[in-house]
């Protein structure tokens, strides 16, 4: 199965109310439940409505087409690649979020990514928090050819990562991702933990961390925005990668994300595996959310 089939069947139970035989006020409402049902939020519902509205579709065909214009329109400029620079030796990767978002996971799958494309890439298992953790990554290790950096649960993580990153630049690797425990937004111990690394970083190269990437669950629907805006404000996330969509209705939750934050949404993952992470991009996001393969 594809990616982009595996996205749809995600999105299926949306994509069905996405067909229109008419452009009338029925076909208006079924609209606005459909994009209410994907988790898109009722501010940001109403705003794709007046903007449908607004262009009059004459017929099933042109409001169809009207609705992904606009939904392409809003989650366009968030579909912006990780641009890894390399005049920074290593790239430093934060990795940040909510318990079993999928961090560790996509670490995983963008050491498989940039291995391939040649990069020495290591990992630091700062998850001392819970059992287990370090272990998981140490697989992810194995299975993509990174090192791992490691000291075991209950260790100080910022002192772990002190030392990785020493000894990350020290071997040349071109890209290093720091794995963290994860912690809800209200959580302020955890926060100040995470304040912590990011200083510690700082003290080994003042430019690092060069990305802080926020993963999110797409199946939490709208508490994604509560945590965009916790770990924006506390942890200075510069990108996003959502997870999971190959089994939510809930995508549309991302178009609400780029409406309220505008941050970049680098890639997105769609299963469990190495090769389950993709780049994102508006068209084929609002297809499969849509449905997709038809005229419209
Ligand atoms: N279907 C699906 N499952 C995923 C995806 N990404 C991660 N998972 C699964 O989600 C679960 C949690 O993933 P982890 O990577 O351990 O999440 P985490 O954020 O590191 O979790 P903590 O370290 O406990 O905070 C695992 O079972 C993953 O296999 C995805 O894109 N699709
Ligand atoms: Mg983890």
């Amino acid at each position: 199965m594809s990616w982009l089939d595996k996205l749809k069947r995600g999105l299926s139970k949306t994509a069905a109310l996405f067909s229109f035989t008419a452009a009338d006020e029925t076909a208006l409402e079924t609209l606005e439940e459909a994009l209410l049902r994907s988790d898109m939020g009722y501010n940001t519902v109403a705003d794709v409505m007046a903007e449908v509205r607004r262009q009059k579709p004459a017929d099933g065909a042109a409001l169809r087409s009207a609705v992904k214009a606009v939904l392409t329109a809003k989650v366009k400029p968030v579909a912006v690649p990780l641009v890894i620079d390399d005049t920074h030796r290593p790239f430093v990767v934060l990795m940040i979020g909510v318990n079993g978002a999928g961090k560790t996971t996509t670490i995983g799958k963008l050491g498989q990514y940039y291995r391939e494309q040649g990069k020495q890439v290591s990992f630091v298992a700062a998850d001392t928090f819970r059992a287990g953790a370090v272990e998981q990554l140490c697989r992810w290790g194995e299975r993509t050819g990174c090192q791992v950096y490691t000291a075991g649960t209950g260790a100080d993580a910022a002192g772990l990562v002190f030392d990785a990153l020493e000894k990350s630049r020290a071997v040349g690797d071109d890209i290093i991702f720091i794995d963290t425990a994860g912690r809800l937004q209200n959580r302020t111990d955890l926060m100040d933990e995470l304040h912590k690394i990011t200083r510690v970083i700082r003290k080994q190269d003042a430019t690092a961390p060069h990305a802080v990437l926020l993963v999110l669950d797409a199946t939490v629907g709208q508490n994604a925005l509560s945590q965009v805006q916790a770990f924006r404000e506390t942890a200075g996330v510069t990108g996003m990668i959502m997870t999971k969509l190959d089994g939510t209705a809930k995508g549309g939750i991302l178009v609400a994300l780029a409406d309220r934050f505008g941050l970049p949404v680098h890639a997105i993952g769609v299963g469990e595996q190495a090769d389950d992470l993709r780049a994102f991009t508006a068209e084929s996001y609002v297809d499969s959310v849509m449905g997709g393969d038809d005229a419209g």
